[in-house]
């Protein structure tokens, strides 16, 4: 009830959110293959790429620790740099996460968004060193866009040793609900359907990397989880019986949302996000055995400040920062947000499969506990396989 009155301060005012168009920039760099743009190019990074997984895995079995580069005259092997794939690096969490691993040395970032424009200035304006990542255009509210991307990454001839499926949107005051290009309600069909389409697509790049620790996080977050106090904030994720999800989620003779109910552009934000930690789990259960990768979910605590919120009413941007740092003293910086997934990208303290991190307020990492519906492991593995059909993948 007093959850209820305290989300009343923000009304609902509408407005609409206006995908960006995705910019040509062929001015800032060069154009490698359809679509593909190439901001740098990453030098010392090529490797020959095989296209079928199993073929390189019986490979690599082979050969001798191939990512680490020749001993040196003093005798010593280092690591070869690791390549992280991030989807909506343009800004907010996916940009400082670029930025943090990308100014460590270790790691060349493929920056995938969708505005290639927008990605360059951020990226330039983060002090991000040029040769230090590569951005290639991704709007995962398009399917063709999303296999497209999975062909320009894999033309890049860099590996992929880590893919963070970190973009999202949020639509909280949306009164109708929109649609991708194939037709699914945005917020899922975003945060959660193109997503799971890029990763099950780059799951066999990554087998294929001969890194020693391989990972697959997808962002979560607490708000999907109802056994916090912000997982209770209305309204509240629930799946359901997944019969919106089964119909395609078209709003057309079906509902927009994945439980079959009305449009609520908040709880669909919520229900992808369910969405995403069961596909981690699932990934983990179906995948970590037999390929060695990591799979990861977390919540990098509340970054108030984000473009998140953009479509949220200029109220609840003003007060959100200051109630979640004096109030909920859930806040955090993107910079620290960003140290934190950099983390779940490449310390290798973290490399146990089928996690959720969180931070405590010491900014430790633990594992932590995700609500019963986003631990269902039926719920999960209906998702897995309602999604694979509206993906063309099954
Ligand atoms: P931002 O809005 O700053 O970042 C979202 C990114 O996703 C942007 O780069 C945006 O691109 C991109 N994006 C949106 N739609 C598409 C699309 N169709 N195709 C490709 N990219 C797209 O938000 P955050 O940094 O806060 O969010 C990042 C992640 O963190 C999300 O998964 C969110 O759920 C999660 N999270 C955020 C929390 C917070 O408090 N902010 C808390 C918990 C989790 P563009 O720049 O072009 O708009
Ligand atoms: Mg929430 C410890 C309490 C806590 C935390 C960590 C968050 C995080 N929130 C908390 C509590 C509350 N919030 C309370 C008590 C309220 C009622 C006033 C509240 C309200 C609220 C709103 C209206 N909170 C929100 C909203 C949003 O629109 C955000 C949202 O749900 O986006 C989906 C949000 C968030 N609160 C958070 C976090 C991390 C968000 C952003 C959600 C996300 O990225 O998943």
């Amino acid at each position: 009830m007093a959850l209820q009155a305290a989300t009343s301060f923000l009304p609902s005012a509408l407005s609409t959110r206006k995908e960006g168009a995705v910019k040509d920039s062929a001015f800032l760099g060069v154009r490698v293959a359809d679509g593909l743009k190439l901001e740098t190019s990453a030098l010392g990074l090529r490797t020959k790429r095989v296209s079928t997984s199993v073929a390189i895995r019986a490979q690599t079995a082979a050969v001798s620790s191939p990512s680490l580069t020749p001993a040196s005259p003093s005798g010593k092997q280092t690591l070869r740099k690791g390549t992280a794939v991030i989807t909506g690096a343009s800004s907010g969490l996916g940009l400082a996460t670029a930025k943090a691993l990308a100014e460590t040395g270790k790691w060349h970032v493929i920056m995938g968004c969708r505005d290639f424009l927008k990605a360059s200035r951020a990226a330039k304006a983060a002090g991000m060193e040029k040769g230090s990542y590569t951005i290639v255009h991704l709007d995962l509210a398009s399917l063709d866009s999303v296999r497209q991307f999975v062909k320009n990454v894999r033309q890049l001839e860099m590996p992929v040793d880590v893919v963070v499926c970190n973009a999202a949107v949020y639509q909280p005051t949306a009164k109708e609900p929109s649609f991708t290009a194939d037709g699914f309600e945005m917020s899922v069909g975003v945060n959660h359907l193109g997503h799971f389409l890029l990763a099950r697509e780059l799951l066999q790049d990554l087998t294929s990397s001969d890194y020693p620790s391989k990972r697959l996080i997808i962002v979560g977050s607490i708000t999907g989880n109802t056994n916090t106090l912000a997982g209770n904030v209305p309204p509240k994720a629930n799946l359901g019986d997944l019969r919106g999800l089964a119909a395609g989620l078209n709003g057309v003779g079906s509902s927009a949302m994945i439980d079959g109910g009305e449009f609520d552009g908040a709880k669909a934000y919520k229900d992808s996000k369910v969405c995403n930690m069961l596909t981690m789990q699932e990934f983990h259960r179906r995948y970590h055995e037999e390929t060695g990768v990591t799979f990861a979910s977390l919540y990098p605590g509340c970054i108030a400040t984000t473009g998140l919120f953009r479509e949220h009413i200029p109220l609840f941007r003003l007060l959100f920062p200051p109630f979640q740092k004096y109030i909920t003293k859930g806040y955090v910086s993107e910079e620290e947000a960003g140290k934190r997934l950099a983390q779940v990208v490449s310390d290798p303290s973290l490399t146990k499969s089928g996690v959720y991190w969180s931070w405590n307020n010491n900014s430790a990492s633990f594992e932590n506990q995700l609500s019963e519906e986003a631990s269902d492991p039926e719920k999960a593995k209906k998702v897995w396989e309602l999604s694979e059909k509206l993906v063309g993948l099954a």
